[in-house]
C-alpha cells in the first residue's frame, strides 16, 4: 500500500479540492514511494485565508520567542537527521553523505535564525536636528510564496523558511513536485516544535497551477522562487509590485591556472562537477583551464572519473547517484549531442546508465576543446557533463569565466595571490572560492548571484533583509515645527519654560 500525504491548510492536513494525486518515485529504481496532492488555485486560495489569519499573532509574537521555537526545530531536525536524510536519497537520489550534508544545512540555518529572533538589528542615526530622534524597525513584508527547487530538498526550502519565520511573515510553501516527501516531513518538524498553526501552509502540485495561482496571487506580498531561468522570467513578468527573490541558476567555472596544485583541482573539479550529479545551481560545469597543464590535467581527469561508481546513493560505496528523473537524462543527453555537432571533443562518458535494468543514470561526461560561445559552454545542463575550456593567460580565463548570462558561483585554482585577488575582483558572480570548489556556501554568508542569475541574497544577515522591510521612524521632541532640509541651523537647545 503506498501512502497518501495531504496538503497543510490554516494546520491542518487535508486532501486538495481536486482529488487527484500523483506519485513520487525513487530515482535510482523507479519505484513509487508515495501519493501527493495534485494542488489547485483553489487550495492556494484557503491556504492564503489561513496565512492572513494568522499573520497578526504571529507578527505580535515577540521575535525572541520566534527564536525559541526555531531552535527548538533545530534540536529535533538534529534528532532526525539520519532519518531524513536517508528519505532524501530515496525521494532524489543525492548520495547519503550529501543528504547527511542538506540535513546539517537546514539544522545550521535554523539555528542561526533562532539567533537573530534576539538581533533583527536597524540602524538609528543622529537627526540633522535638535530634539529629534532617528532610527529604523524591522516589519514583516506579509504573507510570502516560496516556492523551491528538488535538488536541495530541506536545505534549500529552510534557507526561505527560517528567516521568514523569524522576521514574523506567514507562508505558502510550494515544494517541487520531484521531493514533496522531504518538504512535508520538514514542515511537520517544524510544527512540532511550535509553529503556531497557519503560519505555514503548505501545497503540493504543478507550477502551472499552485505556483502560477501564488505568484499572481493578490493577498501575497513576496515571493521567494529558486529553479529555471523560463519560470523566474515568468515570475518577474506575473508577480506585479510583490516582493521577489529569485536564484536561477547558473554556469558556474573553475579555472585552473599553471602554478596551480594539480591534485587539489582535480578534487575540486570532481566534487563540483558530479557531486549532486552536477545537479546544483552551483555545479562546476566549465573547467577553465591554462593550456601549459592542460593535457596532463586532462588525463588526471579521465582516470579519476573512470573509477567513480554509479549507484543508488543510499550504498556507502556509491559516488555518483541517479539524476532526478527520466527527463532530465534526456536533456543532459541532448546536450552531449549538441557538444558533440559544436565539434567539442568527447572524453569520457557522454551515455545513459540503468543499473539492474533501472534508475536514472548518466555517465559522467568530460568534454575537452571546448569554444566559450559553444551552446554546452553556455547553457545550463544540470547533469553530470563538464567543458573544457582551455585559455592561455589569467585575463583571457576571466573574460571566459564572465561571458556567460549566469552569475552565481566561480573559483580559482592557482597559488599565485595575484592571481587570486584579480580574480576576487574581476569575476562577475555572487561567489568566488579560491582553491576550492564552486559549491560549500556556508550559512551565515550571503548566498546568491547577479546578472541572469537573479538578485536574491538569502541565508545569513542578508536573508533577513530579503524576508522583511524596514521602517524609519522620527520621534521629534521639540514640540516645535522643525522643517528637515529647511530650518537645520546650527544652535543652542532651547531652554525649557
Ligand atoms: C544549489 O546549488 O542549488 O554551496 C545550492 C552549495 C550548497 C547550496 C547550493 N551549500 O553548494
Amino acid at each position: 500500500m503506498v501512502k497518501e500525504y495531504g496538503i497543510l491548510i490554516g494546520g491542518k492536513w487535508v486532501k486538495s479540492n481536486s482529488g487527484e494525486t500523483f506519485d513520487n518515485v525513487n530515482p535510482a529504481n523507479e519505484r513509487v514511494i508515495a501519493k501527493f496532492q495534485s494542488g489547485t488555485p483553489d487550495d492556494v486560495n484557503r491556504a492564503v485565508d489561513a496565512a492572513e489569519k494568522a499573520l497578526g499573532y504571529w507578527r505580535d509574537f515577540p521575535a525572541p520567542k520566534r527564536g525559541e521555537i526555531l531552535l527548538k526545530a533545530a534540536q529535533l531536525l538534529r534528532k532526525d537527521k539520519e532519518r531524513l536524510a536517508r528519505l532524501m536519497t530515496m525521494e532524489m537520489g543525492k548520495v547519503i553523505a550529501e543528504a547527511r550534508g542538506d540535513v546539517q544545512e537546514a539544522i545550521d540555518i535554523t539555528e542561526y535564525m533562532a539567533g537573530e529572533g534576539r538581533r533583527l538589528f536597524t540602524q538609528t542615526t543622529p537627526s540633522e536636528l535638535r530634539d529629534k530622534f532617528c532610527t529604523s524597525v524591522r516589519i514583516p513584508v506579509g504573507i510570502f510564496g516560496l516556492i523551491t527547487p528538488w535538488n536541495f530538498p530541506v536545505a534549500i526550502p529552510s534557507w526561505k523558511i527560517t528567516p521568514a519565520l523569524i522576521c514574523g511573515n506567514t507562508m505558502i510553501f510550494k515544494p517541487a513536485s520531484d521531493t514533496p516527501l522531504c518538504a512535508i516531513e520538514f514542515v511537520k518538524i517544524l510544527e512540532k516544535a511550535g509553529v503556531p498553526k497557519g503560519v505555514i501552509n503548505l501545497v503540493t502540485g504543478s507550477g502551472s497551477k499552485v505556483g502560477s495561482a501564488i505568484v499572481k496571487h493578490k493577498k501575497i506580498r513576496g515571493i521567494s522562487f529558486t529553479g529555471s531561468r523560463e519560470v523566474g522570467e515568468f515570475v518577474t513578468k506575473e508577480a506585479g509590485l510583490k516582493k521577489v527573490g529569485l536564484e536561477l541558476g547558473g554556469k558556474n567555472g573553475i579555472i585552473v591556472m599553471d602554478d596551480a596544485d594539480l591534485e587539489l583541482a582535480l578534487d575540486g573539479v570532481i566534487w563540483g562537477g558530479y557531486g549532486t550529479t552536477g545537479q546544483r545551481c552551483t555545479a562546476a560545469s566549465r573547467v577553465i583551464v591554462h593550456h601549459k597543464i592542460k593535457a596532463k590535467f586532462e588525463r588526471m581527469l579521465v582516470s579519476r572519473i573512470k573509477r567513480l561508481r554509479l549507484g543508488d546513493g543510499l550504498k556507502p560505496t556509491t559516488d555518483v547517484g541517479p539524476q532526478i528523473n527520466a527527463k532530465a537524462v534526456e536533456k543532459t543527453h541532448e546536450y552531449t549531442g549538441i557538444g558533440i555537432k559544436e565539434g567539442a571533443k568527447l572524453l569520457c562518458g557522454g551515455k545513459p546508465a540503468k543499473i539492474n535494468g533501472k534508475g536514472f543514470f548518466y555517465r559522467p561526461t568530460l568534454f575537452t576543446d571546448v569554444a566559450p560561445d559553444m551552446r554546452i559552454a553556455q547553457e545550463e545542463i544540470f547533469g553530470p557533463s563538464i567543458s573544457m575550456i582551455p585559455v592561455k593567460t589569467l585575463d583571457e580565463a576571466i573574460d571566459v569565466m564572465n561571458g556567460i548570462i549566469y552569475g552565481l558561483s566561480s573559483a580559482i585554482y592557482t597559488n599565485d595571490l595575484k592571481n587570486a585577488f584579480e580574480s576576487i575582483e574581476r569575476i562577475e558572480a555572487g561567489l568566488t572560492y579560491v582553491n576550492s570548489s564552486t559549491i560549500g556556501a556556508e550559512v551565515h554568508l550571503p548566498f546568491g548571484g547577479i546578472k541572469g542569475t537573479g538578485h536574491a541574497r538569502e541565508a545569513g544577515w542578508a536573508g533577513i533583509e530579503e524576508f522583511s522591510d524596514v521602517k524609519s521612524v522620527y520621534v521629534d521632541y521639540s514640540g516645535t515645527l522643525q522643517r528637515a532640509q529647511i530650518d537645520n541651523v546650527p544652535g543652542p537647545r532651547k531652554k525649557r519654560k
